[in-house]
């Protein structure tokens, strides 16, 4: 046999220079993010993003306590990769939550220590600016400090065209009636040649970046999101990473980026065989490494499973989502991984510690609410983290 194995680096020049830039903290380019796609090994990306991950924040791992409001699952849009939009045709087996219904799930959180309500849904029309306004400020009312992170660029697009005012306009009502955060969803692909094919009708990419510009202008913080593994290219993920990058550079507003993995079940791409773990990771880690200018890569844990997400922290995620009853219905009809994704606090931190980082329950805004390094858990005493192997003598 012969002995001709070099390792992986000196195989591929280009691999070692853009390996290089990372480690020297300098920016890659679309070419070379490609080009990650395309040839780098799932080891070295691990290198690579982890680096990127712990020269900005070490072992921190940051959760938060939230919970989902949806108005509705029933949506006006056609989405192919959405299992909301398939119901606007049988609408009576949906819901429609009035303000009341929505402001009784508010209050069915009292007294439970969560920080943050992220309000997603489908589009229907009886949810206007003014309907907003009225459930913002009722929320703010009922509960001051409860973080209002809600609806997407789609709704508040769709909102404002119906009611004839700007998106500045616009979103300067939602701000005084209570809005305090955006969330990332909507962004799916921003490049036309797919957007117009799995989300046609909706804002478009631009009008996405249009509307968290202009939030980012009036001092908001938001975050981002990708869809992938569906019908786009490495370079359609590209494209969508350069323009979140550009946007950055010129707001600072993003704090999160978090890619959500196409789910196949009960949607119009059901054909799709959805894409697998190493997928995920390698997508986690080019996430991490190109996205330079954004603080916090997210696992969304109930959609990829806990282990993927256990996983995930040594590919450049320092944030996995939600405690407690995470309450969101759009992945669980997707297909997501868990069906009934509630994990309490304590199986929260131990998902983290047992791959040997730190957990801190942050608020929306990532200030520290707890440092868990230390706590000590029941369940923790009887847990040994590693096989013990038999000493040889
Ligand atoms: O925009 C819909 C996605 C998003 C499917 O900001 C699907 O903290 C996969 O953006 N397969 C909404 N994904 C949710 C969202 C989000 C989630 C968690 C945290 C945050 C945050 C934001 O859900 C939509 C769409 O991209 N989605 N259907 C599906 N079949
Ligand atoms: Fe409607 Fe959003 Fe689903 Fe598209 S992704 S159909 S806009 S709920």
């Amino acid at each position: 046999m012969s002995n001709n194995y070099q390792p992986h680096l000196e195989n591929d020049k280009r691999l070692a220079q853009i390996s290089q830039k990372v480690f020297s903290s300098n920016r890659i380019d679309n070419e070379e993010a490609v080009y990650l796609f395309e040839k780098a090994s799932l080891p070295l990306l691990g290198i690579l993003a982890n680096f990127v991950r712990e020269a900005k924040h070490g072992d921190l791992t940051y959760f938060n306590r939230n919970f989902h409001l949806e108005p509705t699952n029933v949506c006006l849009y056609t989405c192919t990769f959405c299992s909301y939009s398939r119901l606007i045709k049988k609408r009576s087996e949906g819901w429609e939550y009035t303000l009341e219904d929505m402001m009784d799930i508010v209050k069915s959180y009292d007294g439970k220590p969560v920080t943050e309500v992220h309000i997603v849904g489908g589009v229907l029309p009886q949810y206007d600016t003014a309907f907003y306004q009225g459930l913002f400020s009722a929320i703010k009312a009922h509960r001051p400090d409860l973080h209002v992170k809600a609806l997407t660029p789609v709704e508040y697009h769709y909102m404002f065209k119906k009611d004839k005012i700007s998106y500045e306009e616009g979103m300067k009502l939602m701000k005084e009636a209570g809005l305090d955060s955006l969330p990332g969803g909507g962004a799916e692909i921003f490049h036309p040649e797919i957007r117009d094919k799995i989300a046609g009708g909706k804002c478009s990419g631009d009008q996405w970046l249009r509307i968290h510009e202009i939030w980012h202008e009036m001092g908001g913080k938001s975050n981002a999101t990708m869809l992938y593994g569906h019908i786009e290219t490495y370079e359609h993920r590209v494209h969508h990473l350069d323009l979140l990058r550009q946007l950055q550079d010129k707001t600072g507003g993003f704090q999160t980026f978090i890619p959500l993995k196409f789910r196949n079940k009960d949607n119009e791409m059901s054909h799709l065989t959805e894409v697998n773990l190493v997928e995920d990771l390698r997508n986690y880690a080019i996430s991490r490494i190109y996205l330079d200018n954004f603080d916090h890569i997210k696992a969304y844990w109930p959609m990829i499973s806990r282990e993927v997400a256990q996983m995930s922290l040594s590919f450049g995620v320092d944030d996995v989502d939600g405690t407690i009853d995470d309450t969101t219905k759009i992945y669980t009809m997707a297909g997501a991984e868990e069906q009934n994704p509630a994990m309490s606090t304590e199986d929260l931190v131990n998902l983290i510690r047992r791959v040997g980082r730190r957990p801190i329950e942050r608020d929306t805004l990532y200030n520290t609410i707890k440092d868990y390094s230390e706590e000590v858990f029941e369940a923790d005493i009887a847990f040994k983290p590693y096989i013990e192997l038999p000493v040889m003598n």
